[in-house]
């Protein structure tokens, strides 16, 4: 066991940042730039089995993330039930029908024409996994009493940013589904009131007929200024 070293009443330990060459460096960051470009938001799927085990390390990562006062803000659903799924996919998409036929202003409409998204979700259903992430606003500590969270949003958004990233490295597919609004969530899986559902993603792999639209990224140029 690493030495433990008291600071103003509190444990630390050295940190061994683990060392590579700076020609490996090149190497690693142009390797792990080539595996995300790859990554593409998926919204057909096969229904081929993934193994609870393979969840589990994914979600390992997620919540690995760092978070405001590393209170880790966060809870993940994992969901291979298929009435469950069922159940999801069938209030998701009463909510989507009334999103796009009404609550989605024009515009939105028009900027989401290049993805052909409609009300319809099967892919709900037939991915072998959904992953729902909820925020946590405040935790309940062993007394009963609230305790604060910091930075919720961010917090949650990294830790799925940590996600998406795992499941592509474990040569899956996931997409950032947020049926809006997203309360019928909380009712179907049961989650007390300090959580709040952040993102769906159902998880596995690609049908072999999958589709994904042809989108242009913002250039590097578009995006960075350097001081
Ligand atoms: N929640 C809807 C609409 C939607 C909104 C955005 I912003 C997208 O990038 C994609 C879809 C849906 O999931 O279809």
């Amino acid at each position: 066991m690493a030495a433990i070293k008291i600071i103003n009443g509190y444990p630390f330990t050295a940190f061994k940042q683990e060392k590579i060459l700076v020609e490996e460096s090149h190497v690693k960051s142009k390797n792990f730039l080539e595996s995300m470009l790859k990554r593409r938001s998926v919204r057909y799927f096969s229904n081929k089995p993934v193994s609870k085990d393979i969840i589990q390390n994914i979600l390992v990562v997620a919540n690995s993330a760092p978070s405001g006062a590393n209170k880790q803000p966060w809870i993940f659903c994992a969901i291979q039930n298929s009435g469950l799924k069922k159940q999801i996919r069938v209030a998701a998409e009463k909510e989507e029908y009334e999103s796009y036929h009404g609550r989605m202003p024009e515009e939105w409409l028009k900027d989401l024409a290049p993805l052909q998204t409609d009300w319809k979700k099967p892919f709900l259903e037939i991915a072998p996994w959904l992953i729902v992430v909820f925020k946590k606003s405040y935790d309940i500590n062993e007394e009963g009493k609230k305790s604060t969270n910091y930075y919720v949003q961010e917090s949650a958004g990294i830790a799925t940013g940590f996600l998406i990233a795992a499941i592509h490295a474990a040569g899956l597919c996931t997409l950032t589904h947020t049926p809006s609004p997203m309360n019928f969530l909380s009712k179907l899986l049961n989650r007390p009131p300090n959580e709040k559902p952040f993102l769906l993603l159902p998880v596995g792999y690609a049908a072999g007929d999958c589709v994904v639209p042809v989108l242009k990224k913002k250039t590097l140029e578009d995006v960075s200024v350097y001081y």
